[in-house]
C-alpha cells in the first residue's frame, strides 16, 4: 500500500471511497423471495431455509431456555464482561429516554407524549464471528425504551455461540428464536404460527438480512440498512502511527468488504502507518481478512496538504466511526458532523465503542452517517401530540379556525367550532 493525496482522488476512486455500495444490488431479489416464502408457509419455510441455508436440521424454532442455560454455562470472565458491558450500554441509553413535555399559554395546552413501541425484534448475527455484543446493542435500548416484548433471532448452528446466547439472555430478552438471514426479519415482520410479528426490526446483518430489511420496511419500522463496518482515522504529525495502524486492522478484521480509511496531514507518519500496518498484519489471526479489507477499493492511507482538507475529506466520508487522534481532538471535532460516532484521543480505540464504554456500536454506514442517527432509545419510541383547550382558548382561534376552513372549503370543520358557541 502507498500513501494517496487527497488532492489527486480520481473519479473511480472518489466513487468507491465516498458511495460505498452495501451490496445488496445483487441479491435484492433472491431476498424478497425468502422474505415472501416465510410469509407465506411460516414455520415450515423456517425450517426449510435452516436446512438450505444454515446446513442444519432444526425442530423448535424458539430456543428461549437454551439461552438461559447457557448464561449459567459460559465462564465466568465473559459472564462478567457481559454484566459489565450491559450495565454501561444501560446508563448511556438510559440518558436518552425522551420525557413528556407541555407548552401552555391562555386557555391552550399542548403537549407531547411519548409511548413505547409494543414489541421489538433483534438480529443478532452468526457468521465467521459471533456477536453477543451486537446482541446487547440492540436488546438494552428497546428495553430501556420500555418495550413490552423484546424477541431474538439469530442465526441456528451445530453450535450456536453460546456466549452470543448468554448475551442475548442476560441483555433481557423474552424470547429468542434460531433463524437467520432474510427469512429471520419476513418472520419477524410478518409473524409464523412460532414468532409473533413485532413493531421494528433491528440490528446489522449480512447482506440477506439488509435486503430483507430494505423490503418489509413500511410494514414495519426498522433501524437502518447498515452495510460492512467502517472507520477513518483522522490523524496528524503528533500521531504515533502504530496506532493509526491498529485502528485500521481492527475494524478490517470484520469483513473483506470493510472500509478502513486513513487521512493524514503529515506524509511521513502516513507512509510509517502504513509500514506498521503491514508489520502488525501477519500476527492477526484474520490476517487473511484484514487483507482483502484493506486492498478493497473503498480503503486506503491518504495525506491531506492542510488540516482543512483532511476535515472536509472526513465530512465527506461520512463514516460509520472516526477515530481522531491529533494534537487536539477536540477542535479537529468541532468542525467535523459528518459520523456515526466519534472517538477522540489516543486512548480511545473504536473497540471501546464496540463493546464496552456504553454508546451504541450499530451505527449508519456508506455515507448515510450524514443523514441518520446510529441505533439510539429513539428506534423505540414514539411521539404523539396532546391538546386541552378551554372555552377561552376556542374562542380566541374561533376566527383564525373558521376563515381557514371556509378557504378550504371545509364548512362541517367550521361548524364544529362555532357549535360550541351556540346557545
Ligand atoms: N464495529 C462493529 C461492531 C462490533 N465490533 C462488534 C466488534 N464486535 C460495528 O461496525
Ligand atoms: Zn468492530
Amino acid at each position: 500500500m502507498e500513501p494517496e493525496s487527497v488532492s489527486e482522488i480520481g473519479p473511480e476512486r472518489r466513487e468507491a471511497l465516498f458511495e460505498r455500495d452495501s451490496g445488496i444490488g445483487e441479491i435484492r431479489t433472491d431476498a424478497r423471495e425468502i422474505v415472501e416464502h416465510v410469509r407465506a408457509d411460516g414455520d415450515d419455510a423456517l425450517r426449510e431455509c435452516a436446512a438450505k441455508y444454515d446446513g442444519v436440521e432444526i425442530d423448535a424454532i424458539e430456543i428461549t431456555d437454551r439461552a438461559a442455560d447457557a448464561y449459567d454455562a459460559i465462564d465466568t470472565a465473559a459472564r462478567e464482561a457481559i454484566d459489565q458491558a450491559i450495565a454501561n450500554v444501560e446508563a448511556f441509553h438510559a440518558r436518552q429516554v425522551p420525557e413528556d413535555w407541555d407548552l401552555e399559554r391562555e386557555g391552550v395546552r399542548l403537549g407531547r407524549r411519548y409511548h413505547p413501541l409494543d414489541s421489538a425484534g433483534v438480529y443478532a448475527p452468526g457468521g465467521t464471528a459471533a456477536y453477543p455484543s451486537s446482541a446487547i446493542m440492540g436488546i438494552v435500548p428497546a428495553r430501556v425504551a420500555g418495550v413490552d416484548r423484546v424477541v431474538v433471532a439469530t442465526p441456528p448452528a451445530e453450535q450456536i455461540n453460546p456466549v452470543t446466547l448468554a448475551a442475548i439472555d442476560a441483555a433481557g430478552a423474552d424470547a429468542v428464536y434460531q433463524m437467520g438471514g432474510a427469512q429471520a426479519i419476513g418472520a419477524l415482520a410478518y409473524g409464523t404460527e412460532t414468532v409473533a410479528p413485532v413493531d421494528v426490526v433491528v440490528g446489522p446483518g449480512n447482506r440477506w438480512v439488509t435486503a430483507a430489511k430494505e423490503y418489509v420496511r413500511g410494514d414495519v419500522n426498522i433501524d437502518m440498512l447498515a452495510g460492512p463496518s467502517e472507520v477513518i482515522v483522522v490523524a496528524d504529525e503528533t500521531t504515533d502511527p502504530d496506532r493509526v495502524a491498529v485502528e485500521m486492522l481492527a475494524q478490517a478484521e470484520h469483513d473483506p468488504n470493510a472500509a478502513c480509511v486513513a487521512v493524514l496531514t503529515d506524509r511521513e507518519v502516513a507512509e510509517r502507518s502504513i509500514e506498521r500496518m503491514e508489520a502488525r498484519i501477519p500476527d492477526r489471526e484474520r490476517a487473511d481478512i484484514i487483507r482483502e479489507a484493506l486492498a478493497n477499493e473503498s480503503s486506503g492511507v491518504f495525506v491531506a496538504s492542510s488540516t482543512a482538507e483532511a476535515i472536509a475529506f472526513a465530512n465527506e466520508y461520512a463514516g460509520e466511526h472516526i477515530y481522531v487522534d491529533t494534537a487536539d481532538p477536540e477542535a479537529t471535532m468541532a468542525e467535523i458532523s459528518n459520523y456515526g460516532s466519534a472517538f477522540l484521543g489516543p486512548y480511545t480505540p473504536v473497540a471501546a465503542g464496540d463493546y464496552a464504554s456504553g454508546t451504541n456500536h450499530v451505527l449508519p454506514t456508506g455515507g448515510t452517517a450524514s443523514l441518520q442517527a446510529g441505533l439510539s432509545v429513539d428506534d423505540f419510541v414514539r411521539s404523539a401530540t396532546v391538546q386541552r383547550l378551554d372555552h377561552e382558548g376556542l374562542a380566541d382561534l374561533r376566527e383564525t379556525i373558521t376563515t381557514l376552513a371556509d378557504r378550504e372549503g371545509l364548512e362541517a370543520h367550521a361548524a364544529s367550532v362555532d357549535a360550541r358557541f351556540e346557545e
